[in-house]
């Protein structure tokens, strides 16, 4: 049985996702990071890294980063559905997508949600958040301009855990302006949001956006230190 720490306004969903498209066994304990529950000795224990989520493998291994946390669960429970397996030649162009959102779109939205971390003055922090945002519309005009040669998912035809991955990060951006944007990306991430099993982490990620965005603009000098 997995342990699968997260909690609201984290990117967890992703994981108890897939949990969920495995069918895999799975408990989820909830941290409140707008109280600091992730800087508490105990969360700290278990990863000190202070980051959300973690996910403790039957064998007892904390494991933290999660695109590393969603591919390990596909990789383990052969979850060809949401991810081509290791020889399926799709692997490249999933592996290369889901590794530059990891890597290139994450890093600018924590900046973008945390912009007072990244600025030595508080009124830097707007410009910071706006940075953020316009390096991340960057990313996805490059992904709009290849989804529209080859779409309407990141692989083609075939939906993988990236189209879930891309799309919880518009929905915590500015999915309207994104979607207004990037034909080719709203197309991806309308289909995205109507599949059965997708629609409630996709709506319930718009509500946690949205509250979020209030929070900010009634804490600009950051919701959480
Ligand atoms: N690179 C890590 C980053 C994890 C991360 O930043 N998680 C957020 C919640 S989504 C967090 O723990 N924030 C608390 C903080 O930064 O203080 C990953 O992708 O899993």
């Amino acid at each position: 049985m997995y342990i699968l720490y997260g909690g609201d306004f984290t990117r967890a969903p992703l994981v108890q996702w897939v949990l969920e498209e495995g069918k895999i066994d799975y408990e989820l304990r909830k941290i409140d990071i707008l109280k600091g529950e992730h800087r508490s000795a105990d969360f700290l224990a278990i990863n000190p890294a202070g980051l959300v989520p973690v996910l403790i493998t039957p064998e007892g291994d904390a494991l933290y980063e999660v695109a590393a946390l969603m591919l390990y669960l596909a990789d383990r429970h052969q979850l060809k559905d949401i991810s081509p397996p290791l020889t399926d030649p799709d692997r490249g162009l999933f592996l290369s997508t889901v590794l530059h959102i990891a890597g290139e779109i994450q890093p600018e939205m924590k900046r973008f949600h945390f912009p007072h971390r990244f600025s030595l003055r508080a009124e830097d922090n707007a410009g910071v958040r706006d940075l953020a945002k316009s390096l991340v519309l960057g990313r996805l005009s490059v992904m709009d301009t290849r989804l529209a040669k080859r779409g309407p998912y990141v692989l083609g035809t075939r939906f993988s855990l990236a189209d879930f991955y891309l799309s919880f990060w518009i929905a915590y951006l500015d999915r309207d302006y994104v979607c207004n944007e990037f034909p080719a990306i709203a197309k991806l991430y309308g289909l995205v949001r109507s599949r059965q099993s997708t629609i409630p982490y996709l709506a319930e990620t718009e509500r946690m956006a949205e509250a979020y965005a209030e929070m900010i603009k009634r804490k600009p000098g950051g919701v959480i230190a």
